[in-house]
């Protein structure tokens, strides 16, 4: 059996852009409001830190039934019992990492144009997130946003369950499903808002 994908919003962390506020409120806030899935990538921290940290957050994502993904670390996914993992272009091949996790953990890919997805979606990855779709401050440095088009274009050409990253906020969410994708993924839009919960409400309204 395939690993099930019952989220359709993914709320990856990022730390240093919470407003000096803890992961742990803010996912406590989006369990609250009824976000379904968590990105964990503090990549930047040292491997031991980032499994205390993750395993804090698992106590919430568990308490609210969400899912946890692990960016990168099959190691540290595998260490906690995470969900799952979510791999960079740049990580280990989605078969490999099959290998080691077998069927019943998740895997997700992320992908920057259409072969990528079409290479996630044939070695068996169970989500694909495509971008950055919109113009987003962390990802300027490699160049022009994929669009809205772009988008449409690998949903119409793929099957695999597709997420739209980068820059997607509650004001272009309607444009986004308007593609065929499956849902969205999202760091600043949630991290930076005031009001997490009334944020994370807004967006799931929208979906
Ligand atoms: N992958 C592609 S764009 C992106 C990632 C992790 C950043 C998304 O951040 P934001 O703040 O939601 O635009």
């Amino acid at each position: 059996m395939s690993f099930l994908i019952d989220f359709n919003h993914l709320l990856i962390t990022d730390r240093k852009n919470t407003g000096g506020r803890p992961l742990t409120d803010i996912i406590t806030e989006a369990g609250e409001a009824g976000l379904r899935a968590v990105q964990f990538r503090e990549k930047d921290l040292p491997l031991r830190e980032q499994m205390k940290m993750a395993l804090e957050i698992q106590k919430i994502t568990q308490q609210f039934g969400m899912k946890l993904f692990i960016n990168d670390r099959v190691d540290l996914c595998l260490c906690i019992d995470a969900d799952g993992v979510h791999l960079p272009s740049t990580g280990l091949p989605v078969t490999v990492v099959r290998k080691m996790l077998g069927p019943k953990k998740g895997i997700g890919v992320s992908c920057h144009m259409l072969e990528d997805v079409l290479r996630a979606e044939s070695f068996g990855a169970d989500f694909a997130l495509l971008g950055p779709i919109y113009d987003t401050l962390s990802k300027r440095q490699y160049g022009k946003p994929l669009g809205i088009d772009y988008l449409k274009e690998v949903r119409q050409a793929t099957t695999i369950p597709l997420f739209a990253v980068g820059g997607v906020r509650k004001d272009n969410i309607a444009q986004v499903m308007q593609t065929g994708a499956d849902g969205v993924a999202m760091i600043s839009e949630i991290m930076t808002a005031e009001n997490v919960r009334e944020r994370c409400w807004a967006i799931l309204n929208l979906l």
